[in-house]
């Protein structure tokens, strides 16, 4: 059993059924364990073209037995059934799942970095992640610190509950 976070998104559609609908199939899916689920955070669009509605966004804690790429695969097929199109680089999606740690493993595979490139500064990921594991870290780092000093962070809210 490895422990691994789960960073979902959605900003185009029914942004908040998309969301809990992505973490039923998670559940549901043979060798994932849902363990924790954030609060949901209302997030401006990172990077991407201009525009672009708002995003909501979470972050899982899982266990599971499948090996990196299974996990990814995994996340691609229900991203697939939310009939997630990949046209443009950071631009909108009905969902969006990114493995963001795997165990302490680290990767500098293109396919699946590891932990998550980004992740370190995307406030969108680590605010929701500080959330639901104040006491978190990435990569060493207390992940409520790197959260408030991520440039993204001033323009997050906290989704109503049932938003
Ligand atoms: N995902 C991106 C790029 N920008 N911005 C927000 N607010 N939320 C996201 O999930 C997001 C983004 C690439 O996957
Ligand atoms: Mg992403
Ligand atoms: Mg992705």
């Amino acid at each position: 059993m490895v422990s691994c976070i789960l960073a979902l998104g959605s900003n185009l559609g029914e942004r908040a059924g998309t969301l809990q609908a992505a973490v039923t199939a998670l559940a549901a899916t043979a060798g994932i364990t849902v363990e924790r689920v954030s609060d949901t955070a209302v997030t401006k669009p990172v990077g991407g073209p201009a525009g672009q509605p708002d995003f909501l966004n979470l972050v899982l804690r899982v266990t599971t037995t499948l090996a990196p790429l299974e996990l990814l695969a995994a996340c691609q097929e229900i991203e697939a059934a939310h009939h997630r199109t990949r046209e443009v680089r950071w631009g909108p999606r009905t969902l969006d799942i990114d493995v963001i740690t795997y165990g302490d493993e680290t990767s500098e595979d293109p396919v699946l970095t590891l932990p998550h490139p980004r992740a370190a500064e995307r406030g969108f990921v680590l605010l929701p992640w500080s959330w639901m594991e104040p006491e978190a870290e990435l990569a060493g780092k207390p992940v409520a610190e790197l959260a408030a000093a991520a440039s993204d962070t001033p323009g997050i809210k906290r989704a109503e509950a049932g938003a």
